[in-house]
């Protein structure tokens, strides 16, 4: 059982996250999902998500390639997480390209950067919605 991960806020659900988690699924037959909470998305990335976690999460495990979610709380998770779960491959979009290498130094997991869906974020749509 080939097990992947990978983390994000998935704030206002869009086609982009819907690849990327199709993607990350095909790399393996489990795919888990580390949901940023409210307090670290605020905390450590200056982010308010529209939806609070647990609305986010229930979006996310209603998606067939989402096997388990579980919560991102730090920035320093990743290692402790992969052993946890027996993680074989991290993936994340290529917006963090480089950014996480060390995981591939401190793990068995192997590290996987996919190109991020053009012309779709979160951002877009919140400033669209603005402007009508
Ligand atoms: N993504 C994508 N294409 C888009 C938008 C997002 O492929 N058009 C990907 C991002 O690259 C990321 C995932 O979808 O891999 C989730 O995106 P965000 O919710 O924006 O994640 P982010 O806030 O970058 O949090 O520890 C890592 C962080 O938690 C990542």
């Amino acid at each position: 059982m080939k097990r992947v991960i990978t983390y994000g806020t998935f704030d206002l659900l869009h086609y982009g996250h819907i690849e990327l988690l199709k993607r990350a699924k095909a790399l393996g037959d489990y795919l888990v999902v580390a949901l940023s909470t409210d307090e670290f998305n605020w905390k450590s990335k200056q982010k308010k998500s529209y939806f609070s976690y647990e609305k986010r999460k229930q979006l996310l495990e209603a998606i067939r390639y989402v096997d388990l979610v579980i919560p991102e709380e730090n920035w320093d998770q990743k290692v402790s997480d992969i052993k946890l779960y027996q993680i074989d491959t991290f993936v994340m979009g290529d917006d963090w390209a480089g950014k996480f290498d060390f995981v591939e130094e401190q793990t068995d997991a192997n590290v996987v950067y996919l190109p991020r869906t053009p012309e779709i974020s979160t951002t877009k749509i919140k400033e669209e919605l603005k402007k009508k």
